[in-house]
Formats: structure tokens, sequence, C-alpha cells
């Protein structure tokens, strides 16, 4: 093997190599050159000379193009390449392994048959870079080592702003060193983009460690680190007892410079970035956490540096401090926006008047542009993304690198949901929370992943397309995990998308701030919540307050009346239809049935008490 890679390698990128002093590292680049037969092999160590040859590599392949503002640059998936692909990710399983009916998976054997015969010689004519990444910070004891293989300038530029670079890590570890595994390529191209679309392969295989992709640019199916690496750790959690989630984690500041952490779930596009990133609290991080019981408190860690987020509606009222961000010099990776001759990006509601032509992810484009299936194409992709590090936010949370991670006192689940819950709910207890929270979580559909839009579907923990584990094993994780924890962190539920009849959202984009204070108060026992069949919600009185000193609007008591109203009829139908999903499941701890069978029963009572759409005053004591 060594005599192959010497031969194979320059002798500059053979020595980064073998320095590595691990035989596994060096079999996983060696198998992956006779697999796909590159042009040639570039060994990424962390020097900033490396670093930025990858990025000036993807800049001159044509996979990004450089944009007016120094460090930006703009890169395109194609048209039909332009979110995670769910019914071609799949797990590879061994005969006889099974996880269950949610589950998109193949068996072990055949699928890796099948895509590496895709991936045969699909390197020809590129160049293969190879990086190694830590999910989380150096030196934590939470991190987990990856090794990326890529022919893809932009995935291997993307990974170096979005995770903190190993090579040296690796070095540290030596032949102990335990890694997952990634190699991709973006396959045959045409125009700088993937053109054989019909063969795009996501294939994770767990019991070997290593995630296949290919004929994929789009950075969920591609960059390894995020969800693919996600998958793996939610197994690889579930053996050693700790968690990892799709959440963010942020810090809401209190009173008197009370800094309070809060991680949050919730499913793509349903305000997940934009909650961590609110601008008078601070940032850790907007996708993945990993949880621990450390000594009986729960302590998180952001498995990123950067920000792979959703340029739509991303404007200087909104989102004040990532708009600063990307409209400042950095390095910022556009994707799926579109530029135009000034080499300025636009974007879906960024707040000013946009281009009538420009260049998109459709290629030349004109207002009005349709494509093949007739439809206009807009001016730029509902799921366009930036990368950028969190580091320029300034709003960054001093703790982001924290080998030990910050202490997490409150869970939150979200979705989208326009007509069932409450802006914000505190739940019983730990048990409860879990369940009637983030095992209940349903969300309507959105463009970050390929079908139809604004269909309502479950959502556990809004980690369902990321589990690797059957899903009772995965509640039961959970369960367990908050038990052996002294003072579990409070469980929430917020919803931002209650609409009313006419369909007109109930509540505004910042409001959300408020909820977040509200709960912070609530963790530190400073403010009274009103009981109800399904948790706690908010005083008027309180909110009335926060609002007033927070965003300095006038709160009324019919907003707070019509936002807070239990709405019986479909409280009860979500039990119903979650208790129906569930059944279908094996091996569900039964606690989840007698919860939500407790959760209906208040329900009833309170109905048939005060009937089916009831005021939050009710239950004043
Ligand atoms: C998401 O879709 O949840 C994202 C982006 O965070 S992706 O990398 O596609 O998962
Ligand atoms: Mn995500």
């Amino acid at each position: 093997m060594e005599n192959f890679l010497k031969e194979k390698l320059e002798q500059k990128e053979y020595e980064k190599l073998i320095s590595l002093e691990n035989n596994k590292i060096m079999e996983f680049v060696a198998e992956a050159i006779k697999l796909c037969r590159p042009e040639s092999v570039f060994v990424c160590t962390d020097t900033p000379e490396d670093r930025d040859y990858v990025r000036q590599y993807s800049i001159k392949a044509g996979e990004e193009t450089k944009l007016a503002i120094e460090g930006h640059t703009i890169h395109f998936d194609g048209f039909f390449d332009q979110a995670r692909d769910k019914a071609k990710t799949q797990f590879l399983l061994p005969k006889g392994l099974e996880l269950g009916a949610n589950f998109n998976c193949l068996e072990q054997e055949e699928g890796v048959r099948e895509v590496k015969d895709i991936l045969k010689d699909s390197m020809v004519k590129a160049k293969m870079i190879v990086r190694f990444f830590s999910l989380g910070p150096i030196g934590s004891s939470f991190s987990i080592l990856c090794l990326q293989i890529t022919d893809s300038g932009y995935v291997a530029h993307s990974e170096d702003i979005l995770y903190r670079p190993a090579y040296e890590e690796f070095k540290r570890a030596g032949r102990e060193a335990y890694f997952f595994r990634f190699l991709h390529s973006a396959g045959e191209l045409e125009g700088n983009v993937s053109k054989n679309i019909d063969k795009r392969r996501v294939y994770i295989d767990i019991e070997d460690g290593i995630v296949y992709s290919t004929n994929t640019q789009y950075g969920g199916n591609t960059i390894g680190l995020k969800k693919l690496a996600l998958r793996q750790a939610i197994n690889k959690a579930s053996k050693e007892n700790w968690l990892a989630e799709h959440m963010f984690i942020m810090g809401v500041h209190g009173p008197e410079g009370r800094v309070t952490y809060f991680s949050g779930a919730f499913p793509s596009a349903c305000g997940k970035t934009s909650t961590s990133m609110l601008e008078k609290e601070s940032i850790i991080g907007d996708d993945i956490a990993y949880l621990k019981n450390i000594d009986g408190r729960v302590y998180g860690i952001n498995v990123e540096r950067g920000i792979f987020g959703i340029a739509r509606d991303v404007n200087p009222v909104d989102d004040p401090i990532i708009y600063d961000t990307l409209t400042s010099p950095g390095d910022v990776i556009f994707a799926n926006v579109l530029y135009t001759d000034e080499g300025k990006p636009y974007w879906l509601g960024m707040g000013q008047e946009l281009p009538k032509k420009g260049i998109n992810y459709s290629g030349k484009w004109e207002s009005g542009k349709i494509d093949s299936l007739g439809n206009e194409i807009p001016v730029s992709h509902k799921n366009a993304r930036y990368v950028c590090r969190l580091s320029y936010l300034r709003n960054c949370d001093p703790h982001l690198d924290d080998p030990a991670g910050v202490p997490v006192d409150g869970i939150i689940y979200g979705g989208r949901d326009s007509n069932i819950c409450v802006p914000v709910e505190q739940s019983f207890n730990w048990e409860h929370g879990v369940i009637t929270k983030g095992a209940s979580l349903e969300s309507e559909t959105t463009a970050a992943t390929l079908g139809q839009e604004g269909v309502r579907t479950f959502n556990l923990m809004s980690n369902l397309d990321f589990l690797s584990v059957p899903i009772g094993k995965y509640l039961q994780m959970h369960l367990d995990f908050g038990e052996k924890i002294t003072a579990p962190p409070i469980i929430f539920s917020v919803n931002y998308f209650l609409k009313d009849k006419d369909g007109k959202f109930l509540n505004e984009k910042n409001d959300k701030s408020i909820w977040m204070k509200w709960m912070e108060l609530r963790i530190h026992k400073e403010v009274i919540a009103i009981e109800t069949p399904t948790g706690y919600i908010p005083e008027y009185k309180d909110l009335k307050l926060l609002f007033k000193e927070h965003l300095n609007k006038e709160y009324t008591a019919a907003d707070y009346e019509e936002q807070f109203k239990l709405r019986i009829p479909e409280l009860i139908q979500k039990n119903e239809r979650i208790e129906h999903i569930y059944k279908k499941i094996s091996n569900i701890p039964p606690v989840l049935f007698q919860t939500l069978e407790e959760q209906r029963k208040r329900l009833e009572k309170t109905k048939s008490q005060y009937g089916e759409y009831i005021s939050p005053l009710i239950f004043v004591k």
C-alpha cells in the first residue's frame, strides 16, 4: 500500500500522508485512488498555504466565481440538485439488520457494489482532495475526527469554513485515531455541475463508518461532516449514551448579564438559524449539537464552526447580524443565489429591489424565464445558501471553541405549524417534554428537501431524516439521558408559524426574541406560568412587559388571547395522529402511549368543561 501511494502521489503529498502514521488513513486513500483514479491528489494539512490552495483551486476549477466583495465567491449546483435528496440517501445495512419502516435502507453488499460501480473512474479528469477535520472543538472530549475525500474544491473549501481543520489532531492521535470517513465525487460535470443526476447517490455505511456520495454537489448531500456525519454520530451516540441532535446552541441573555444556554431543534428552514442569530443573544451554533451528561449536568458543543445557512429572507431588518456579515469582506461562499455583472449577489427577500437579469442556478437568467416543466424560475432558489464562519458574527458566543462546551439549561422544539400549537409552551417535565414536544414534532415540508412543499409531516426531534438507529431506541436514549441528569434542561416548544383564518401569520418574525426571553426567565423561576392541559404558557402581563422592553411593541390582550388560544380539536387530532404513527413502529417505550393518553384525557376533560377553542385566561387561577 505504501508503495502504491508513493507511486501515485507527488513526494510532498505522500509525505503529508505518511507522517500521520496511520494505516487506516492510508488504506482509505489508497482504496479511493484505486477506485476513482484521480488525475492528481492533494493532501491538505492545517497550514494557511494548504488551505488557501484549496480555496484558489475551487476558483481556478470554475466551481466558484469571485464576487465584488473581497473574499466572497459564488457556486452553483445543478438545476435539479438544489436540496437534500432523501430518496437517494440510504443506509447500507448488513444482512439481518433492520432499522424499521421509516428508514430508507439497502443491503450493504449490494449498496457498496452499486455505489462503487458508479464511483469507478469518476476522478480521471479531476483532482482528489484529502482533508482532515474535527467535529467539535479541538481538544474536546466531545469531538470526533473526520477524513474527507472529494474531487470538489467547493466541498473542500466549504468544509474549511464550516469545520475545524484537524490534520495536527490526526497526527497527535496517531494509529489510535478513530474517525469517520467520507468519499465524494461530483461525477461527470457539464458546465461545472454534476451531469448524471439519475446516478446521484448518498449511501451511508454505518457498520464500516463510511459515507459515499456521488453525482451531486448540493452541500447537504456532499459536505460530509454535516448531515452525513450526523447520521453516523447518532449511531455512535446510541452506544455511548449521549445525544447527537439537529439543534442550535445559543446563549440567551437574561437580567444583570446572566447568560443561559439553550439548544433548539427545528426541521430545515423553520427558523432554527434565525433564532440562533437573534441580535441580543449570542450564537454557538445553528445546526448540529452534541449533548453529554457531564457530572449530572447537560453540556453541549457545536460540531461546526461555520454556518451553511439559507439566504432567502436574510435582510437588514429581520436578520441584521448575518446580513452585515454577508455584505462585509470575509471568506464567504454563496450557493444558488443570483449575481450580476458587477459581481453583486441577490436573493429572495433580501429587502431590496432585485435585478431583472443576471446569472443564477438556471444559467443566464432574465425575469420571466421558464424552466423545462413550464414554471417560472425565481431570481434565486428558495434553498439558496451561504457558507460563512461563525466568528464573523458580532454576537458569536465566546465559548464557541471551548472544549468543555456550555451547560444547556433549556431545550426547544419547533416546527412549521399553522393551526395547532401556541407560540411558546413549557412541558411539565423531561419525559412529558421528550414525548409531547420532541417526539410529537410535526412540520410542514419546505424547500430544503426535494419534493412537495407545505405537507404536514412527522419529524421527531426534527432529526428523523438523520436517524441511524430504530425510532424506539432513539426515544429510549432521550428518556434515559434525562433520567441520569440531576436537574434536566427544561423542554419547551415554540411555533412561529400560526396563521389566522385568512392565512396571515399571527406573529411577526422578531416576536421569537420575546419567547426566548420568557423561557430564560422560566428557567430561573422568575415568572409564573399558566398551566394548561398541554403545558405551561406565559401570563399576558409578563409578555406585555417583555414586548415593551425588548421590542418597544404594544402587545395587546387580544393578540395574546388569539395566539395562546387552546385549539382543542386540532390538539386532539394531532395527539391521535402521533399515537397512530407510533403504534405502527415496533419497540416504542410504553410510556410514550401513556403520556399521550393522559394528555388526550386532559384535553377531552377541558373540552367538556369549556368548549373547543378556549381563551388562555380561563386557566388563570
Ligand atoms: C438542513 O437542511 O437541515 C440543513 C442544510 O441544515 S443540509 O446540509 O442540507 O442538511
Ligand atoms: Mn439542518
